[in-house]
């Protein structure tokens, strides 16, 4: 379609508060199954979450702990079987449905199949998480709906690195000028902006004030045609959602958000 030819998602906090009701969950229960007792809050895991990976996070919160072992190695090696027991368990919550799709991801994903507009994933969760999730949602065929998947184990550094985006583009046969990504966190808008992308940007329960620069539009998410900045460029009493055209009106401006607060 005009202007766009491929979106690109990012997974946690873009397709689903996969952060604040399963992976923090899970991190919680790996620290009862192993004895510890750690307990992240709400509070807690909002500042860890700056730390982007789920064996960076535990590292991270370690560090700042008396409790914890002393030796570095013996922290990475508890970091692994933590992380290894928070995946299984994360993958056991969104196989029980417990953590749902944002509300209009599912009608833009079908959106783009219908107009012939691409979609990859670009991630640095891991791919077992993401497997979860979307087996869930779209079927064990899921990823026949993508035509590039880059998660956390296929690059070296981690958002806000842009390397996941630029395998993503290389994946598609892209380059970055027609395709848009999808992001919520800080983190994750420097990575595709670095890669060169457009950004839209959905608000999450865990980014849902911190300052974001550069995007073409930051609002409260595709299920609701409110609260953009800058505002749609047309009022559809049609729709409820965010759709391509919506989109494409953003990139057509190409008036970034210098900063939203
Ligand atoms: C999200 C992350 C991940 C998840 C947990 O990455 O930072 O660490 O919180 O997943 P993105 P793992 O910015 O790409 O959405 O435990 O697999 O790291």
């Amino acid at each position: 379609m005009a202007g766009i030819d491929a979106l690109l998602w990012d997974v946690d906090g873009v397709l689903a508060e996969t952060e604040r009701d399963g992976h923090r969950v899970a991190f919680n229960q790996a620290f009862e199954a192993l004895g510890l007792p750690w307990h992240w809050s709400e509070t807690r895991y909002g500042q860890l979450l700056h730390v982007t990976g789920g064996r960076e996070r535990l590292l991270a919160d370690m560090a700042a702990r008396a409790d914890a072992p002393a030796l570095a190695r013996d922290r990475e090696t508890l970091a692994r079987s933590l992380h290894a027991r928070k995946n299984a368990t994360y993958a056991d919550l969104v196989a029980n449905g417990t953590v749902a799709l944002r509300g209009g991801v599912l009608p833009l994903m079908q959106e783009c199949r219908a107009r012939g507009v691409r979609m990859g994933i670009a991630s640095t969760t891991s791919r077992a998480n993401v497997d979860a999730l979307l087996q869930r949602h779209l079927g064990a065929s899921w990823q026949d709906r993508f035509a590039a998947v880059v998660c956390g184990e296929d690059v070296r550094r981690k958002k806000p690195d842009p390397e996941v985006y630029l395998a993503a583009l290389r994946r598609l046969g892209e380059t970055a000028a027609r395709v848009v990504a999808i992001e919520d966190s800080p983190a994750g808008v420097a990575a595709a902006r670095a890669a060169g992308l457009a950004v839209l940007v959905t608000r999450s329960a865990y980014f849902a004030a911190d300052p974001v620069a550069g995007a073409i539009a930051v609002g409260p998410g595709l299920h609701d045609r409110r609260g953009w900045r800058p505002a749609l460029h047309r009022d559809d009493p049609g729709t409820w959602r965010i759709g391509l055209d919506d989109i494409a009106a953003w990139v057509e401006r190409r008036e970034t958000v210098a900063q939203h607060d």
